[in-house]
């Protein structure tokens, strides 16, 4: 599995589609989870939190017949902090030059005005957008979903609607041909094994992330950040030595837990996935340290984001 490639030379044979197609939609509706199944790989981390995606995410599908281009974005919100607006920043970057757009929302609640906010989004562009009605596992009055899927053709005059659910794989194969078969022919951009743009120290630190969102609750999820200082890297094992940034020392408390165990509990899932994904034994070395406001400092906003992470002496 590659990472970090360049994209080799494009070829093009006849009848291959290519493009690129930005995935959107309000926080917690599923978005990097139908990436990861759709690409076939945990490249996006997951949570039942709002804001767990903080930045684009590039997943590639390759097929005999096509290639198609994802970049996952975070949740759109109304944005106060620095970070939120960066975060908004991005998902804004995301809307221009992409062959399609797709919109994911949430088929086990209620259509918002947030939601129609978050359309809003999307009408602007002209560009065409398909809606996956996401976790449909979760409804059991399935007539409930015409209902669903009549609230968004009110708001926009969508590609295609489908309904989806990113756990069970339920229409993802449909919604696949669907993508491809609003692609311009093209080249191929990636080679077949390419699966993200994303380097291994910011899968690494994500994954850290990912593990304490699951530990932690309220406040502390948005409060954490988490950076990769070291990657020592041989034939058969890579060390890693991660921080673990938080705002406040009740954070760093809570983290670490009573006798260290929940910071144990935390390295060991995280380590256990990395192992699953660089296939190859890992060391993980994981420290907390307070950062009072790091989420207004641009600085080190830059070095947690992999497409300006500026490395840690300029932190
Ligand atoms: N039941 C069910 N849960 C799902 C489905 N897809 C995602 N989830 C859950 O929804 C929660 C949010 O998933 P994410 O993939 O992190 O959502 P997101 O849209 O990327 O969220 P942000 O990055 O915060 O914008 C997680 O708990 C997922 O396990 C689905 O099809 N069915
Ligand atoms: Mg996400």
């Amino acid at each position: 599995m590659k990472t970090a490639d360049q994209p080799t030379e494009p070829g093009r044979s006849p009848g291959f589609r290519s493009g690129f197609v930005s995935i959107l939609g309000r926080p917690n509706t599923g978005k990097s989870t139908l990436l990861n199944t759709l690409v076939g790989a945990k490249i996006a981390i997951v949570a039942d939190k709002p804001q767990t995606t903080r930045t684009a995410i590039q997943g590639v599908v390759t097929t005999s017949l096509a290639q198609i281009v994802f970049a996952d974005t975070p949740g759109i919100h109304r944005a106060d902090s620095t970070i939120n607006k960066r975060m908004m920043e991005t998902v804004r970057a995301a809307l221009n030059d992409r062959d399609l757009l797709l919109f994911v929302a949430d088929a086990s609640v209620n259509v918002t005005p947030k939601d129609v906010e978050a359309v809003d989004l999307l009408k602007k562009t002209g560009t065409p957008a398909v809606l996956a009605l996401n976790k449909i596992d979760l409804v059991e009055d399935k007539s409930r979903l015409l209902g669903q899927l009549k609230r968004y053709r009110d708001l926009h005059d969508f590609a295609e609607y489908v309904p989806v659910s990113a756990h069970t794989g339920e229409n993802l194969d449909e919604l696949r041909n669907l993508i491809v078969a609003r692609l311009p022919e093209g080249p191929v951009y990636f080679p077949a094994d390419h699966v993200t743009d994303q380097p291994g120290g910011f899968l690494a630190a994500e994954l850290v992330r990912e593990k304490i969102l699951l530990e932690t609750r309220h406040e502390v999820p948005h409060a954490i950040a988490v950076l990769v200082d070291k990657w020592e890297e041989t034939a058969t094992f890579i060390r890693i030595f991660a921080t673990v940034y938080v705002e406040k020392e009740g954070q760093k408390r809570i983290i670490i837990g009573a006798g260290g165990v929940k910071l144990k509990r935390i390295g060991t899932l995280a380590r256990q996935e990395m192992e699953r994904f660089f296939t190859k034994k890992i060391f993980l070395d994981l420290h907390v340290k307070v950062h009072a406001e790091w989420r207004e400092k641009s600085a080190f906003l830059d070095a947690l984001d992999w497409r300006t992470m500026a490395g840690k002496d300029e932190v």
